[in-house]
Parts: C-alpha cells; structure tokens; sequence
C-alpha cells in the first residue's frame, strides 16, 4: 500500500512543473510542521501520565490553555495563512502563455482544441493535450454539461471545469514525459473512466505533432479504409463524430471525440483502454460495457468484419 504511493504516476508529490513544484513545496511544509506538532502533544501527553505525581512541574492550567490553545495555534495558524497566500500569489504570478488550448469537459471525456479562434489552424483532438516542454500554456477550462475538475497532479493544481464559464490554468513542463490526469470531480456514473494525459515534447516534435493533426484525414487507399469509411457513413457515426475530410465540413462541433487522427491517440475512451485495433472494435461494438452508461452506443449488429473495415478506416491503415 505505501509503496504503491511512490512510483510518481500521477502524483503530486512527485512534481514536473513549477506549479506542482510550489504545491508539493507546501504540503511538505505543512506535513512537518503537523508531524513535529503531534510529537510536542505526545511527549506532553506521555509526560502528563507516567511521571511521578511528585516530580512533576506544575503549570497554572488557564496559562497552559492561553499558550498553547491559544496564543500557539494562531501565530502558526497565520504564518500558515501568509505562507499559502502568498504561494497562491506566486502561483498565478503573471502568466506569458506562448500557447492557449481549449480544454472543454464533458460526461465522460475531455474535448481538446488548438487554435479554436482561428478555425482554418484549428483542430480538435480528444483526452491528449501535447505541449511543448519548457513553456508556460493556458488551458481554458469549459464544460458541456456539469461541473468536472481537471487535474494533472504532476504539473499543476485542480481547477473546475464549470458550464457557462471560462477557468484559466497554466501549466508547464520542465521536460518531457506524459502525465496522467483525471477529472477530480464526482461528475456521474463513468467519472473514474474520464482520465487524460499531458504529453510534453520537444519543440520540433510538438510542431510536427501540429501540423500533422491540422492536415485533414488522407482519404482511404485500400478496399478495407474504403469499406469502413462507408460503414462509418451508414451507422450514424457521422452524427457524433467529426472526421476532418471525410465529411467536407471543416470544423463542427458533434456530440462525441473528433476522430480525424485517432490513431496518433496513445488511448480510447478517456484513458480506458489503449488505441489498438482490437480495442477500437471492442469499444465500437461494445462500448456499453466498456464504460456502461457513456453517451456512445453500443453497435452489437456489426460483424467481425465491419468491424474490421471501420477500426482500418479509423486507423487509417490497410
Ligand atoms: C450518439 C452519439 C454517438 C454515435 C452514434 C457514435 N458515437 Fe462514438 N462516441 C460517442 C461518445 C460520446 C464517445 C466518448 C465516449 C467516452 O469516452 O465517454 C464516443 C467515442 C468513440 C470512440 C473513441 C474516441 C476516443 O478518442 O476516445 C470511437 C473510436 C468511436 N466513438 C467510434 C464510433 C463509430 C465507429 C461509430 C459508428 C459505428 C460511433 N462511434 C457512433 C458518441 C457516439
Ligand atoms: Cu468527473
């Protein structure tokens, strides 16, 4: 059980970015400071019972009360106060983001834009954020439908995603890595399968990342891709999702993840299963009991090889 606690996955006290530096900086803090309170209490409690009625030094009970009831708890209380404003201040600081990324949540999956305000730049990915290492980036937090919270515990604090409002985090990476996050916030029945990931990258393999997920999806070039583009065709997939080319709409906002370059996603469903062939038909057919109760439905009538074509067309391979 302890153990478990220090492989640094998700965890806050194994910070990768100066905002998760500052707060693991003060849970620390606060840990030692309550560790080495508890140690005074004990030697007194101790004290107070094992030594000799005798030898003991008698203090007046109401100057024990006023000092350390009192008097104690308020100056560390405030110092405390002081120290977590100020962090707090420290926290925010004055943000230059080089880069602002849309982050919106839904029941249960996070939609991911780049470049919203300029639709011809713009994409949409879906439970992956890229970020360049070494800068600061903005993400602007909304929801669809209820209050979820995003958090990356390795780069930064939690902060709401709420409907109707825009919350502002700022996150950064000192190198690279993928951190795993995960909505914080109860939000319904599948809110434990709503997990995401940061990847920081280089510079160039960000840009590259980039300018890869901004070209639309290559039309199919072998009979299974074609097949599968028109199963996805004649299965109302195009209702909820968005496949950048396949459709000629460049950019419209669908009830369900934007599928154009699925097969770059390291994972499915909100950080559920991992992107792979059989898992993208395994979720297609079943996804009712891949995560029971999602907005996506199941599909059981498609046959093995229907099933075969749409996950080829999805990946955009033979
Ligand atoms: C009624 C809307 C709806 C329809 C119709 C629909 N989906 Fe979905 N789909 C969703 C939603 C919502 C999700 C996100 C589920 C989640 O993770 O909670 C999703 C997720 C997915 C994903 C995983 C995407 C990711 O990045 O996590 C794939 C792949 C997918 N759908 C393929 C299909 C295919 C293929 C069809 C047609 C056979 C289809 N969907 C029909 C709503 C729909
Ligand atoms: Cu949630």
């Amino acid at each position: 059980m302890l153990l478990t606690g220090c492989g640094g996955v998700q965890s806050s006290l194994a910070p990768k970015g100066p905002a998760a530096a500052e707060i693991a900086h003060i849970s620390w803090i606060m840990f030692v400071g309550a560790a080495l309170i508890l140690l005074l209490v004990m030697v007194l409690a101790l004290y107070a019972m094992y030594r000799a009625p005798d030898k003991r030094v008698p203090v007046a009970a109401n100057k024990l009360i006023v000092a350390g009831g009192v008097a104690f708890p308020a100056i560390t209380l405030t110092a405390l106060l002081v120290y977590g404003v100020w962090s707090m201040g420290a926290l925010r600081g004055d943000p230059q983001p080089e880069l602002t990324i849309d982050v919106t949540g839904n029941q249960w999956w996070w939609e991911v834009q780049y470049q919203r305000d300029v639709p011809s730049a713009g994409f949409t990915t879906a439970n992956e954020i890229r970020i360049p290492v070494g800068v600061q980036v903005q993400l602007r937090l909304h929801s669809n439908d209820v209050i979820h919270s995003f958090w990356v515990p390795n780069l930064a604090g939690k902060m709401d995603a709420m409907p109707g409002r825009v919350n502002s985090l700022v996150i950064q990476a000192d190198n690279e890595g993928v951190f795993r996050g995960q909505c914080a916030e109860f939000c319904g029945a599948q809110h434990a399968r709503m997990a995401f990931f940061v990847i920081a990258q280089p510079r160039d393999e960000f840009d590259a990342w980039m300018a890869q997920q901004r070209a639309p999806a290559a039309a199919p070039t072998s009979e299974l891709g074609r097949r599968g583009l028109e199963i996805f065709r004649n299965n109302r997939c195009m209702e909820c999702h968005a496949v950048r080319g396949a459709d000629g709409i460049a950019v419209k906002t669908r009830p369900g993840p934007d599928l154009t370059h699925i097969a770059s996603r390291t994972h499915i469903a909100g950080g559920t299963l991992k992107n792979s062939r059989d898992n993208l038909k395994r979720l297609i057919a079943d996804s009712q009991g891949v995560k029971p109760g999602s907005h996506m439905p199941s599909f059981p009538d498609l046959s093995a090889d229907e099933l075969e074509a749409l996950a080829a067309y999805l990946e955009g391979s033979p």
